[in-house]
């Protein structure tokens, strides 16, 4: 008899929850979808704010632990499932680097390439998040000459800041450098960057 997997996943289809659906897949633990439908407002029923009370998804619950945010539930199953392999360790040099990709995916990257397409552009100074240019010019620095934001080794921030890289360059939303196109090549072309873009994206987006 086939056991549940303790992992359930919420998404939606064509979302940022791609970036756990990959994860999920490099670390090849066993676990089921559960689609909450952002574009039918599923996000907003009671029993799904009850997990996640911001309405967004993805959220990822393994036995009783409920967690949501995109780099928290990245943090989450790469400590749980990947540790020493995609987290390194706590006592890891890489681990600060590690740590602030993480934080960065969505405290100054996701912020910025949604504001800056649509031309609100504050001073770096006023924001948490900085300016759109600088963050540009970090990502230019931070891979040039590099395969992975830890050097040669391939990481679950990878996973978080790959995700929003790729899904920005597909829209335009950074400029198509070199670095960055090289960068993006390196993950596409990973088999579990496949499964999950085949489960959640719409066929279209990779036409
Ligand atoms: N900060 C969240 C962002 C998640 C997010 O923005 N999800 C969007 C889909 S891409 C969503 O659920 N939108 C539906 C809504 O806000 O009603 C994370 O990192 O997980």
């Amino acid at each position: 008899m086939k056991t549940k997997p303790a992992i359930t996943l919420y998404h939606s289809p064509a979302s940022r929850a791609f970036t756990a659906y990959w994860l999920l897949e490099e670390l090849g633990v066993p676990f089921e979808v559960a689609t909450v439908d952002i574009r039918k407002g599923e996000q907003k029923k009671k029993e799904y704010l009850k997990l996640n009370p911001s309405g967004k998804v993805p959220t990822l619950t393994d036995g009783k632990v409920v967690v949501s945010e995109n780099p928290a539930i990245c943090i989450y199953l790469a400590d749980r499932y990947g540790y020493g392999g995609l987290a390194p360790k706590i006592d890891d040099v890489d681990r600060g680097a590690y740590l602030k990709w993480m934080v960065y995916s969505t405290a100054v990257l996701d912020p910025l390439l949604s504001l800056h397409p649509k031309h609100i552009d504050l001073p770096g100074a006023e924001t948490g998040f900085g300016a759109f240019d600088d963050m540009v010019e970090v990502l230019a620095k931070t891979m040039k000459g590099r395969k992975y934001l830890l050097g040669d080794r391939f990481s679950a921030a990878d996973v978080m800041m790959g995700s929003t890289i790729s899904a920005a360059l597909r829209r335009g939303a950074l400029p198509e450098s070199p670095t960055l196109l090289d960068y993006n090549a390196r993950l596409t072309v990973r088999a579990a960057y496949h499964r999950a873009a085949d489960a959640t994206w719409p066929e279209w987006l990779f036409a």
